[in-house]
């Protein structure tokens, strides 16, 4: 498909799903040659005895109902079980130069890796080799390091916890917590915020409670694109006559309107169900002014009637009210307004919402998490909730909503930079060695060593890592000065271009495809964002017979570099029931893991704190003031080019899997065949001096010396705050500065990022 050539803008004012939802779904079946036989895979999706969707996050009606439609899960099933192949003929016929001069779009396109490859820089191409050949690469380079911190283990969010759990066991005993993951990109801020406010870093609700709650406030989040499953809650709660409030810059389309593609009623009248009643739209990273400004309302409510602040929660279960509150009090209404880009009668609207809500619940996505005061945000949200007793009751409680569908349960199973002693100490002790103290890398920090040549060896177990990361032409720098690198996947990506001295490129079965070991079916393991851990089962054919899953993968890479005398690999790999044996051992939670997730739907997860068991420091949900920060670079950027500065969000669009590019569309943003758009306020166009429809080029205001650019975008005028730029990731990654990030979280702020508009270089 040529990117260019039918590119189009034309607003989008139908609902989301229904019909347009199942021509997408045809369409995409269609283009990815399904086979008829994997179709029942996307009907066996999210059911007791099938596989769980390799989509998001979001919980299934508890694993048992009929078989929940989704345009997006659909797109990501039928990817995987695409009859495109990408085997050594491709690897032989081109050289890894000319594959990198193609775009995300078109490596998707050739379809599934089928064969281990080996690197060659003599002829630039990828060649087969033996899977324990590879193995004892990755062996002998492991073992040659002088130091084992100069490895790294990338981690996506889309590993089972068995094949996670087996990973973090092997790079522990090698003798390493190097784990920069997804996570780091992703709810960082969340894992790290709600500690100190609620003492665990996850979600407080479940699924029953959507069911109950009257009020839903979404910070941040795109569900009708990235959680589509969200939106029945969703209309439930519309329909129950409960108030949805969407806290976004962008009044995103799927948030208006929503049609049951399984309701015939609504697919054949063409009806469809308001959703979001209020749209409040702050300016990006203005949510914590925001929230404050809320909190600030609940507070003088409370001082003038009473009644508004759950005290007998406070008083029981809280601690830091009073210093809390006297900030709250003596914090500038300006500063507030002037910060979060909304109105005092918005604030007003939004506030009035929140104190009429007996039962709210809160979710953000990366809207909240992607920014220098994410942490801090995070928290105020939690002690919003609090001031109002909104944690740990039936229909109320905070609400993260994870991406990848296993990113939570990796982290569960020691996926961490920043392991706890009592975990390191309970691995040692069922392992019967000393595991490694020193706190790891993160995704940055793992980035910035490689550039050091700190780093030396990278191992990624799936994921994107090249092209998920800021700064790209320094990452690929970084990258290409690797010994070594690993890449596990399904399909071919911009990291398996951007490589090490050396590089492996390694196919794994995907979460769809049966795994056979010794004869019988295997199931995997994962958390989704509600804490229910349930057990997965492939139902395709293998893409080919060569493909080997992520756990007999790291099974063979760890015995060739830490060998089997502490820990028989082998036999983990020939029956996963035996990792999860020894994951309940790990982890007391898990509990009669293996029987518990024989049931359909699986288990719930303990969180303490839905059950108001608050594990802080102080035994107490706590009240965390925090100042809203003044002198961020991006307040000094501003300094500098005054109003001609521009913030930039890098956001997804309705046709990707974050860096999986399956089409040109945004169809509920009305972009179509072109991804190189940059959405603009026309105030802001006229202001600048361009017009909707110029070509402009982004360039980068981050204040380092370090010239960033990326070129050739379309303007586009759009309903957007005024000194915001709203574009796609990953094609403006090259934008983020890596040293740009999250305080308390190392996020990268990769929704506000300082640019300046030209208008283009690049002429047709
Ligand atoms: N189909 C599909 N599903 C996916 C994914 C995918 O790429 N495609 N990715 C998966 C992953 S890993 C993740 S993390 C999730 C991501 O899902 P989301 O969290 O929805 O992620 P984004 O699309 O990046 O951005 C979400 C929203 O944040 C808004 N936003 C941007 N900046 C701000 C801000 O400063 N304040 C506020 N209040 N809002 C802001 C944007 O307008 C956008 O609507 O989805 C998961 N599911
Ligand atoms: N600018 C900007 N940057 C961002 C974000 C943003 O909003 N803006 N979002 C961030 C977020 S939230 C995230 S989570 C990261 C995502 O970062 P990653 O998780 O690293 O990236 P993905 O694009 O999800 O990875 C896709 C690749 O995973 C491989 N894959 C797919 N399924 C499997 C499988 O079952 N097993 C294995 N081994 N491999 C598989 C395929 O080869 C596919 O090409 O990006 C982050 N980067
Ligand atoms: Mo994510």
């Amino acid at each position: 498909m040529d990117e260019k050539d039918s590119s189009h803008i034309k607003p989008y004012t139908r609902p989301a799903a229904g019909w347009g939802a199942l021509k997408q779904v045809a369409i995409t079946l269609h283009q990815e040659r399904v086979a008829p036989a994997n179709l029942k895979a996307l009907l066996a999706q999210n059911q007791p005895d099938g596989f769980d969707c390799p989509g998001c996050a979001w919980p299934d009606s508890n694993h048992q109902s009929t078989f929940a439609f989704c345009e997006n899960g659909a797109k990501a099933v039928a990817a995987e079980a695409t009859s495109r192949r990408a085997g050594p003929e491709l690897f032989a016929s081109q050289t890894v130069t000319q594959l990198m001069a193609q775009s995300d779009y078109a490596l998707e396109q050739y379809g599934r890796l089928t064969e281990p490859m080996v690197y060659d820089a003599s002829s630039d191409r990828y060649a087969p080799i033996s899977w324990e050949d590879a193995y004892a690469m990755v062996g002998r380079h492991l073992r040659a390091l002088p130091d084992p911190d100069q490895a790294a283990f990338y981690t996506s969010g889309r590993a089972s916890n068995e094949a996670a759990f087996l990973y973090q066991l092997m790079a522990r005993l090698y003798g390493t917590n190097n784990f920069p993951d997804c996570s780091n990109m992703c709810h960082e801020a969340t894992s790290r915020g709600l500690p100190a406010t609620v003492g665990i870093g996850k979600g407080t609700v479940t699924l029953d409670d959507f069911a109950l709650a009257d009020t839903i406030i979404i910070f941040g989040q795109n569900p009708a694109t990235n959680h589509p499953r969200m939106l029945g809650e969703l209309r439930e709660c519309a329909r129950r006559g409960g108030s949805i409030v969407s806290v976004n810059p962008l009044r995103e389309r799927g948030l208006q309107r929503f049609m049951d593609p399984q309701s015939p009623l609504e697919m054949a009248t063409l009806g469809s169900t308001r959703i979001a009643g209020l749209f409040v739209q702050p300016t990006l990273g203005g949510d914590l002014a925001l929230i404050k400004a809320i909190a600030k309302r609940v507070v003088e409510r409370d001082d003038e009637t009473g009644g508004i602040i759950d005290h007998a929660f406070v008083q029981e279960h809280c601690s830091g009210f009073d210093a809390f509150c006297a900030d709250l009090r003596a914090e500038s209404w300006e500063l507030l307004v002037a910060e979060s880009g909304v109105t005092r009668e918005q604030i007003e609207a939004l506030s009035t919402i929140f104190i009429a809500g007996q039962r709210i619940i809160a979710t953000w996505g990366m809207g909240l998490t992607q920014h220098k005061q994410s942490v801090a945000a995070i928290r105020m949200l939690s002690n919003l909730m609090m001031l109002r007793g909104q944690i740990g009751k039936p229909g109320a409680g905070l609400c993260p909503v994870r991406g990848h569908s296993n990113v939570q349960g990796d982290r569960t199973m020691g996926i961490e930079e920043q392991p706890t002693g009592a975990f390191l100490d309970r691995l040692g002790q069922v392992y019967g060695f000393t595991p490694p103290r020193a706190h790891g890398h993160d995704v940055v920090a793992t980035i910035e060593a490689m550039q050091r040549g700190d780093v030396k060896v990278f191992i990624a177990l799936g994921g994107n890592f090249a092209a998920a990361t800021p700064d790209t032409p320094l990452t690929y720098v970084a990258l290409r000065q690797c010994e070594l690198t690993v890449q596990i996947a399904t399909k071919l990506n911009r990291s398996h271009l951007v490589i090490g001295k050396q590089a492996l490129l390694l196919p794994t079965l995907g979460r769809t495809e049966i795994d056979l070991q010794h004869g019988v079916p295997q199931g995997v393991t994962v958390e989704d964002s509600m804490s229910m851990v349930h057990i997965s089962f492939g139902r395709n054919a293998p893409a080919s017979p060569q493909l080997r899953s992520e756990v007999a993968i790291v099974a063979g890479m760890a015995a060739a570099t830490v060998g089997s005398e502490l820990v028989d690999w082998a036999a983990y790999a020939g029956d996963y029931a035996r990792i999860r044996d020894d994951i309940e051992k790990v982890f007391d939670d898990f509990y009669d893991y293996n029987a518990r997730v024989a049931k359909p739907g699986g288990f719930h997860l303990r969180v303490a704190s839905r059950e108001r068991d608050w594990k802080t420091a102080s035994g107490k949900a706590s009240f965390i003031v925090a100042p809203i920060a003044l002198d961020t670079p991006l307040h000094r950027a501003r300094e500098r080019h005054g109003q001609r500065l521009m913030v930039l969000m890098s956001t997804r669009s309705h046709d990707q899997y974050n860096t999986t590019i399956y089409g040109m569309d945004d169809r509920y943003r009305g972009v179509y065949g072109t991804r190189r758009v940059v959405f603009a306020n026309q105030a802001d166009i006229d202001m600048l001096g361009f017009e909707d429809g110029a070509k402009v080029d982004l360039i980068g205001a981050w204040d380092d010396g370090v010239q960033r650019r990326a070129d050739d975008f379309l303007l586009v005028a759009y309903d957007i705050p005024r000194g915001c730029l709203g574009a796609y990731y990953p094609e403006t990654n090259a934008l983020v500065p890596l040293a740009s990030t999250a305080d308390g979280a190392g996020t990268p702020t990769s929704k506000s990022v300082p640019v300046l508009l030209e208008r283009s270089s690049v002429t047709a």
